[in-house]
């Protein structure tokens, strides 16, 4: 902070604008802070002990050839990293038939002081004569003469009820704020799909479309399954004349945001990824092994991964995919990948690498993304073309201010 109010001094003395100055300090790493956490033996947040690292080329595919055109990346070798992250990493989703269907429990017409209007929503998968639902609620702005774009959030934390989220302000889910910038938005609980917890399998949606049998070693794990489900929001949205779901982004925080990552990946239908503070297995590339690695994540959350990721624990120079590919498979859509400061377990400029790291796929596809190899200055957002990213001050969570930021990039890309 001084170094930067010394800089801004100087450069403004000499007549240069403040704004200017403040958009030139790259963000690093706090030295108290990573002293405060070095003090737990095992855990990296030194960077000069991150390891050197070869990122897996996006574009070279498997037997070696050089991905030119589009047209290559379109027809095979994005669908090569999209089998890789299936069966290494997030696991594949079943094939199984299924019914859908969506039951209206409860409207109110005049929610958000009248702005929008809510809905309290049942989505129900059948299998024959099984079936599997969970809860989602749904908001549609009022003043809106044309379809909307919407938002859906994967939420980790907790269900939100219709009444409590149009009563109760809730940064993680800043409804007002949404409705307030024009956009329709839906949210459901992740645990109310697949519990998120390593003995929840039995009760959750990954069980009941296996008929209770237990996983093969690349079968969908959990954020796989919260993804799918996102999808089957996206389904619902498509019902709805007032949502233009051609403008759909996908938004999640923390294992929420490694989640939307995939679910974009997985669902070309998402217009934007939004993946805030998502650390390992999220936007953070993996080979840094920087605060939370492959080993330590897939320890304490088995059901998140496929078992081959956990192989890669201490040798992640061997995964055959790193994360700026999660994100490349999402171009050439939106993605907006966002850190805080004191969030080092997530690995900010492992977040920030990635999209940068992906920018060849971007460019391949004819569209701009963030190349910058610098990370923006604290609390400055770098957008460009169809990737954003922010680092805020303070801690892991997604708060208000987030989805302001969020929204000014999205207002770009789907109005
Ligand atoms: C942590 C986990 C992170 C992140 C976070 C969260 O315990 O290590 O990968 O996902 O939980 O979801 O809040």
């Amino acid at each position: 902070m001084e170094v930067m109010n010394l800089t801004c001094l100087l450069l403004m003395t000499s007549g240069v604008c403040s704004v200017f100055a403040q958009e030139e300090i790259p963000w690093s790493a706090r030295h108290d802070l990573i002293e405060q956490l070095s003090k737990r033996p095992g855990f990296n947040y030194d960077e000069s002990k991150v390891p050197d690292y070869v990122l897996p080329d996006s574009l070279i595919a498997e037997d070696g050839t050089p991905v030119l055109s589009a047209r290559q990346w379109n027809e095979s070798r994005r669908q090569e990293i999209l089998n890789l992250f299936r069966d290494q990493v997030y696991g594949r989703r079943p094939t199984t038939e299924y019914q859908l269907t969506f039951e209206q429990t409860a409207e109110e017409n005049d929610a958000l002081e009248g702005k929008a209007i809510g809905r309290s929503m049942i989505a129900k998968v059948s299998i024959r004569n099984r079936s599997f639902s969970w809860p989602f609620v749904l908001f549609l702005p009022k003043k809106t003469k044309e379809p909307v774009p919407a938002i859906i959030l994967i939420n980790n934390r907790y269900f939100i009820p219709l009444d409590k989220a149009a009563k109760e302000h809730d940064p993680f889910w800043s409804v007002k704020q949404i409705i307030d910038r024009g956009y329709a938005t839906a949210s459901f609980h992740t645990s109310d799909v697949d519990p998120d917890r390593k003995e929840g399998y039995g009760e959750g949606i990954r069980s009941f479309f296996a008929d209770g049998t237990p996983p093969e070693d690349n079968a969908w794990r959990s954020l796989s399954a919260w993804g799918w489900a996102a999808s089957r929001v996206l389904d619902y949205m498509e019902t709805v004349d007032a949502i233009d779901a051609g403008r759909v982004a996908v938004v999640g925080h923390s294992r929420g945001g490694k989640t939307s990552l995939w679910a974009a990946a997985e669902d070309a239908r998402f217009a934007i990824a939004y993946s805030n503070n998502s650390g390992c297995g999220g936007a953070a590339l993996s080979r840094r092994a920087y605060g939370e690695t492959v080993a330590i994540i897939t320890r304490g959350f088995p059901h998140w991964f496929c078992p081959p990721f956990a192989a890669f624990g201490g040798k992640e120079s061997e995964l055959p995919v790193d994360q700026h590919q999660l994100i490349a498979l999402i171009a050439p859509r939106g993605v907006y990948v966002t850190s805080a400061d004191e969030d080092l377990w997530a690995d900010p400029k492992g977040e920030y690498s990635s999209i940068v790291a992906a920018s060849p796929v971007f460019r391949l596809l004819d569209k701009t993304s963030i190349i910058e190899p610098q990370m923006p200055s604290l609390n400055s957002p770098r957008v460009s073309g169809q990737t954003g990213y922010h680092i805020r001050t303070g801690e892991h969570n997604l708060k208000d201010q987030d989805w302001t930021w969020f929204l000014d990039y999205a207002d770009g890309l789907l109005k």
